[in-house]
Parts: C-alpha cells; sequence; structure tokens
C-alpha cells in the first residue's frame, strides 16, 4: 500500500513559528510597532520559515525577567501546545534581553529568537563575499558581547537584591570572563582582517576619486528597489552591464556593488548601491557592516529609494534619514526617490520638494525622468560654458562630463552651452569661448 512520500514530506516541512508581537499600552509610537511587526514578518519569510500563529500583547509594564507577565506567557505556552510541534520557534517583535530570552526558553521550552538573530541569520545566508562574511562574523561576536555584559549585570542584580553569592556564581562568573576574552580576540583578530580588505579598498576608491566621476549612492530601506534601479540603469548604459541580485526578500545586498553609468545625453557617474537598512538596526549589526556604507561616505549625492507601495514608506523614510545622520552624512545633497508607483494607489505626497521624484524602476521614461534630476544634482555648481568642440575630437567625450544644454552643428564644429565638471574645463580650454559668462580671447 502507498502512503505519502517520505521526501516530499520532507520538502514541505517548512520551520513553523509562533510569533509574540508585545507593545506597551501607553506606546505613543503605534506606526512604529505596526513598521516592527511588519519587518518581523517579512525577515520570517526571507528565512523561509512559516508563520503558524501569530499573538499581539498589549503590556501595562515589562517584567524584568521575562518581559511578557505569567498570564501571558500561559496563554502562549497553552497555544503553543495545541500546536505541538516541537521544532516550533518562538519569535519576538521587541527587543528582549539575553537573560529574558534565556527565561522565556526556559519556560515555554521552545528556541525563542528575537529580530536580532533573525538578521543575524539573514546575514549569514546571503553573506557572498569575505569582507560581508567577515562582518557577519564581527556582527554575532559584538551581539554576544553584548549579551554577556548584560549578563554580568544580571548577576550583580541577582547580589544586589539578596539572592546570595554561591559557589556557583563564582564558576558562573569565570566561565563568562573566559567566554568574553575569547570573543574579545576573535572580534580583534576579524577586525583586523576587515582592516585589510579595507586599505585595499581605501586605494581603489582613491583611485576612483581621482578619477573625475561624481559618485552616486543609493541608500535607504532594504527591499525598496535600490538593486533594481541600479539594474535599470546598467540596461541603459553603454559599456557596463553587469547586474546585481534583485529579489523580494529582506537584505539581499550584503556587499556594496559599484558600476559605471554611462547614458547618452547624460553626464557618466559611479554608482554605489548599498546593504539596505531596517528601523532600529541593532547597533552593534550597523557598526559591523560601516565599513561597507563607508563607500556611500565619499560621494556627491546619495538617493534614498523608498518603497511607496508599503504602508509604511513614511516611515521608512524617517529610519533611512536617521542612518544618514548616524553616517554624518546629512550634509549631501539627497534625493527621495519614491519607487514601485506601479503598485500604489493612493494620492502623492503633496510636500513634494524639487529633490522629491515617483517613479518605477519597470518603466523606461521613468528613469530617465530620475537621471535628469541627477545630472541636475550632479552639475549645479558645475561651470556654465559654451565652446566650439573641433569635430576631430569626440563629441561623447565632451558629454559624459557634462550637462549639455544646446548643441549645433556648425561648419568648424560643435557649438555647445553647456554645465562643465569644472575638473575638465583645463582639458577643453582651448576649444572654450565663454566661461561663467566671461568671454574667452
Ligand atoms: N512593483 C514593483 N516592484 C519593484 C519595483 N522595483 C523593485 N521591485 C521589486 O522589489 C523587490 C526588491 O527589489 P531589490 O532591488 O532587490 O531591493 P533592494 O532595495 O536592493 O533590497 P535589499 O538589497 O534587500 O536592501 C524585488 O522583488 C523587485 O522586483 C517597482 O518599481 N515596482
Ligand atoms: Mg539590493
Amino acid at each position: 500500500m502507498l502512503t505519502s512520500s517520505p521526501v516530499r514530506s520532507f520538502t514541505m516541512n517548512k520551520t513553523k513559528v509562533y510569533l509574540i508581537d508585545a507593545y506597551l499600552d501607553n506606546d505613543n509610537t503605534q506606526s512604529l510597532h505596526e513598521l516592527r511587526l511588519n519587518d518581523t514578518m517579512s525577515l520570517i519569510r526571507t528565512l523561509g520559515y512559516e508563520l503558524e500563529e501569530y499573538h499581539p500583547f498589549r503590556l501595562n509594564k515589562i517584567e524584568n525577567a521575562t518581559y511578557l507577565n505569567k498570564g501571558a506567557l500561559d496563554i502562549v505556552k497553552d497555544e503553543i501546545d495545541v500546536i505541538g510541534d516541537d521544532n516550533l520557534k518562538v519569535v519576538l517583535t521587541f527587543d528582549a534581553s539575553a537573560s529574558q530570552i534565556k527565561n522565556l526558553t526556559n519556560y515555554l521550552g521552545r528556541e525563542v529568537i528575537d529580530r536580532v538573530e533573525l538578521i543575524v541569520s539573514i546575514f549569514s545566508m546571503h553573506a557572498k563575499s569575505k569582507e560581508a562574511k567577515i562582518q557577519v562574523e564581527l556582527a554575532k561576536i559584538s551581539y554576544r558581547l553584548s549579551s554577556l555584559v548584560q549578563s554580568d549585570l544580571d548577576y550583580e542584580q541577582d547580589t544586589s537584591s539578596g539572592r546570595g553569592y554561591t559557589a556557583t556564581r563564582g564558576v558562573g562568573e569565570k566561565q563568562i570572563a573566559l567566554d568574553r576574552r575569547l570573543l574579545a580576540q576573535k572580534r580583534d583578530n576579524l577586525l583586523r582582517q576587515l582592516r585589510q580588505i579595507k586599505s585595499n579598498r581605501e586605494a581603489r576608491r582613491r583611485k576612483r576619486i581621482d578619477s573625475i566621476y561624481p559618485i552616486v549612492s543609493l541608500v535607504g530601506y532594504t527591499n525598496a528597489g535600490k538593486s533594481s534601479l541600479m539594474n535599470a540603469l546598467l540596461k541603459l548604459s553603454k559599456k557596463e552591464k553587469k547586474n546585481v541580485t534583485v529579489e523580494n526578500k529582506l537584505f539581499t545586498t550584503l556587499d556594496t556593488s559599484t558600476r559605471l553609468i554611462e547614458i547618452k545625453g547624460f553626464p557618466s557617474f559611479i554608482l554605489i548601491d548599498t546593504v539596505g537598512i531596517v528601523e532600529s538596526l541593532p547597533i552593534e549589526l550597523v557598526k559591523a557592516f560601516r565599513s561597507t556604507y563607508e563607500e556611500a561616505l565619499n560621494s556627491h549625492l546619495l538617493i534614498n529609494v523608498l518603497d511607496i507601495s508599503s504602508h509604511f514608506y513614511e516611515e521608512q523614510k524617517i529610519s533611512a534619514e536617521k542612518m544618514i545622520k548616524e553616517l554624518h552624512i546629512e550634509h549631501l545633497p539627497l534625493i527621495h526617490c519614491y519607487n514601485k508607483i506601479d503598485q500604489f494607489y493612493g494620492n502623492f505626497p503633496l510636500d513634494s520638494g524639487e529633490n522629491d521624484i515617483f517613479i518605477s524602476t519597470f518603466n523606461e521614461e521613468d528613469i530617465f525622468a530620475l537621471l535628469r534630476l541627477i545630472s541636475a544634482n550632479i552639475t549645479k555648481d558645475y561651470p556654465f560654458v559654451s565652446l566650439l568642440l573641433p569635430y576631430h575630437i569626440p563629441y561623447y567625450k565632451f558629454e559624459r562630463f557634462a550637462e549639455v544644454k544646446k548643441a549645433i552643428m556648425r561648419e568648424n564644429g560643435i557649438y555647445i552651452e553647456a554645465k562643465l565638471n569644472p575638473a575638465l574645463v583645463h582639458v577643453f580650454k582651448s576649444y572654450l569661448l565663454s566661461l561663467d559668462g566671461h568671454d574667452i580671447n
């Protein structure tokens, strides 16, 4: 007699998740809480887990030992028992301390995972380059170290609350000190390796900066469409066609990619695709990936890509701006690129400014509109020149460094009015007719 195929049941056997969403009764940041919940669900999906049950709890206060009170925990325990899956994981939408997670694990008898751990697991899954792998390791270790500090504090609290100093505590304390030393050694070793990679990259970057192309960086929330936008620009670009990975998952990009965008009729620029962010990305993770963002620190222009089809695009915009401030690059010119308008059915924000643009990466006309905006930003402070370019100088050699306003074929060359990259003015000096309105004899 045939029963169900074991292979099939194996492949369909996804890890099931019970999600606890706890928030404070007086929480006045309701939308941020919803964004976190939404993010956690996407993190679960990205990991390929299946959401079996979700239970929201509105709390009056946070319990020191277990975050939730006993009543709530008993409800969770009952519901978990009903599901009856030994491999079920309990996921938290909130950031619990290491000891709270330990106590919850003991109480519920299931693995308990918080957001940070989900993010780190995704990072591990997506890290491809040596640098990304080291950064993920570093993130894990930094996070573990911070939990050990927390454990130390817990011990201190135990003693001060009169629960006594026991022999076990002495052993535990020694173990923590040992763990901390080992982890710190590993961390220093990883940091050394990263510094090495970074110094190689520094050299490459300096070479790029010495080259006269402006640098534009794509930043913003994960899954907003940064890499898709890079690919859309690459599609129009003359030479470089090497696409980057796009997926409907969180943290697809874990390495910065750099490409030269050379499109006819527009000044060429170097485009950098960066690692996406989520709301309140823990500081240890941000720090571990800091060197990745450092690429963007030398940009001439930032493009904050936003997913306008998300209910939370305004919160995502605030999160991205917070990150831009943390990286101390808020002085750089910034375009807000509201993406995925093909999936947006509301009203566009009324207070949109001249550096706000609404696009779909699937629409070529939109990409050209964005290119015009990028070009206007890049060339904003370029000098205005007029010149007569002889026919033996290829036009594209001029065009790739300028925003051309007028180009007329004349008998002895092309008459051009344009904003020209100041670093190139001396190259075309002998053909200049005027510079910033002053005639050149
Ligand atoms: N409907 C729609 N989907 C889009 C658009 N642009 C990108 N997407 C989709 O959005 C998802 C995420 O795109 P990515 O380009 O990987 O996003 P990202 O910002 O690079 O994400 P991370 O690398 O994770 O930070 C993919 O499924 C894309 O196909 C768009 O204009 N409209
Ligand atoms: Mg990406």
